[in-house]
């Protein structure tokens, strides 16, 4: 008997579930009340009125079983732990940076490299901003420029590298400021706030050759570079027969130095750390972590902490892992472009971004569309997401005026191994009822303003 053949073959996630944690439906009239309370801000509810919580990848991820055997190895000793040499094999093994300082932490990192690094008057290009690091630069007395391609501003252009580096700013920024004045050159691979997008190996190499002769470090932001590697794989040519393990070595070994956020490719719910393969930058930061963090074996963690990181680091560069997170992401963003409604493109790593501008053109920006999208998705269906434009953007240091980025954006972020196929549909399903309500949408207005990082505490209401 013939049978038709299928057009393709799917794929599935390659591991099952052992344990489950119950979530709570709530209704619409709860989550306006809940809404209402938390400031119209996603980041002042209650995960208990969450019913799909999109808000973040960071320390959101689901342990293996082995991450969680591993916890139980911990060694807690104040100094020394055995943990904490695992740890740093297997950064060096995975990473290939010959030093390690682990923090609580990214921004713990980015903290310790900040002081050490930048002076004041300094200037700091690199591959668009993120919040937390461009803040630690700024505190350090330094500036902030950003040298991407500009096709990184537009949420509709496709480019497959929508990371990377455009060599001719870079150029201008170190003639312009002098070489002496970069302290390094700021690169994130995937780049968050560009919607997760990738920067090419070809890229990094040209920006390594502008720098090394100059003397200037590349500081890489590591927090997602195994999906950047993912990605490397599956577009850039010459890559495609290469592990997805061996290309993020490749990836790191153009850079000198690096910062980590565990808590996103790493696959656990806290960590971080600082790598690098320069020792004067290793013993000033070793020296400064007992300062801030803790003793420098453990930098603010548990034992166990770090057994959970070692693990997971191995696990996170697995084909099959990346795969099936990645392709879950592409999932939930090829359903929203086959309805029509406008995300970031290409789909991003870790998340699908919606265009807050294009779903609300008649709510200016001094009205936080992205704020108020992320309200009404959070009503409408218990998802919560979180907003990636004006409100994240905050305001200039020197002036004090807002910053209105290009990108207006609603990040609706997939941790790892947690949710399956079919929330996603539900959150696909929600993000097109409040499409189709767009046109009685309105903005918002804030009623507080924190100082630093303003879009954790923010609060807001109808304009
Ligand atoms: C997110 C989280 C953290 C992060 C990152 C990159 C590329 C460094 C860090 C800091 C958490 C977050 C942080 C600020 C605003 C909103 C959300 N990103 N570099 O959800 O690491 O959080 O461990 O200190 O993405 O994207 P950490």
């Amino acid at each position: 008997m013939a049978y038709p053949k299928p057009s393709r073959r799917s794929w599935a996630e390659p591991w099952k579930i052992k344990m489950v944690e119950p979530i709570r439906m709530t209704t619409s009239a709860d989550r306006e009340k809940f809404m209402v309370e938390a400031g119209y801000n996603t980041f002042l509810l209650r995960s208990e009125d969450v019913y799909i919580d999109l808000l973040t990848d960071s320390g959101t991820n689901a342990m293996s079983d082995r991450q969680w055997s591993g916890l139980m190895l911990g060694d807690e000793a104040y100094a020394g732990s055995r943990n904490f040499y695992n740890l740093w094999e297997a950064v060096t093994r995975y990473y290939g940076y010959k030093y390690l300082v682990p923090t609580h932490q990214g921004r713990g990192a980015e903290h310790i490299l900040s002081k050490i690094m930048i002076h004041a008057g300094d200037t700091i290009p690199g591959n668009m901003y993120f919040t937390t690091t461009r803040l630690h630069q700024e505190l350090a007395g330094g500036t902030f420029v950003d040298v991407i391609i500009d096709e990184a501003h537009d949420p509709a252009n496709a480019h497959p590298f929508k990371g990377n580096v455009d060599l001719a700013k870079l150029r201008h920024v170190i003639d312009e400021a002098g070489p002496g004045k970069i302290p390094y050159v700021s690169i994130a691979g995937t780049v968050n706030m560009a919607g997760g997008q990738p920067q090419s190996m070809e890229n990094l190499r040209a920006v390594r050759a502008i720098c090394q002769p100059q003397g200037i470090p590349i500081v890489l932001d590591a927090t997602r570079a195994v999906e950047n590697a993912y990605f490397i794989q599956q577009r850039e040519p010459g890559y495609q027969s290469k592990k997805v393990a061996e290309i993020l070595k490749e990836y790191c070994s153009y850079t000198d130095t690096c910062t980590m956020s565990a808590k996103k490719d790493a696959l656990v719910n806290i960590g971080g750390w600082l790598a690098t393969n320069e020792q004067g930058l290793f013993e000033e930061a070793r020296n400064m972590v007992v300062v801030y963090e803790g003793l420098h074996t453990y930098g603010g963690l548990a034992g166990r902490d770090m057994e959970a990181m070692a693990c997971g680091i191995a696990e996170s560069v697995q084909d099959d892992h990346i795969r099936a997170r990645i392709g879950q992401v592409e999932y939930l963003g090829n359903h929203l472009l086959d309805w029509g409604i406008p995300i970031v493109q290409p789909i991003g790593g870790h998340a699908v971004f919606l265009d807050a501008k294009a779903f609300y053109p008649h709510i200016p920006q001094s009205q936080y569309p992205a704020q108020a999208l992320a309200c009404y998705v959070y009503i409408d269906s218990g998802v919560r997401t979180m907003e990636r434009g004006a409100v994240s953007a905050g305001r200039d240091p020197k002036t004090g005026e807002e910053r209105f980025p290009n990108l207006e954006l609603v990040r609706v972020t997939i941790p790892r191994r947690v949710y399956t196929q079919a929330h996603m549909d539900v959150v696909a399903e929600s993000v097109l009822e409040v499409f189709e309500q767009r046109e009685q949408a309105r903005g918002l207005k804030m009623t507080y303003e924190p100082k630093y990082l303003r879009f954790f505490q923010a609060r807001f209401e109808p304009a």
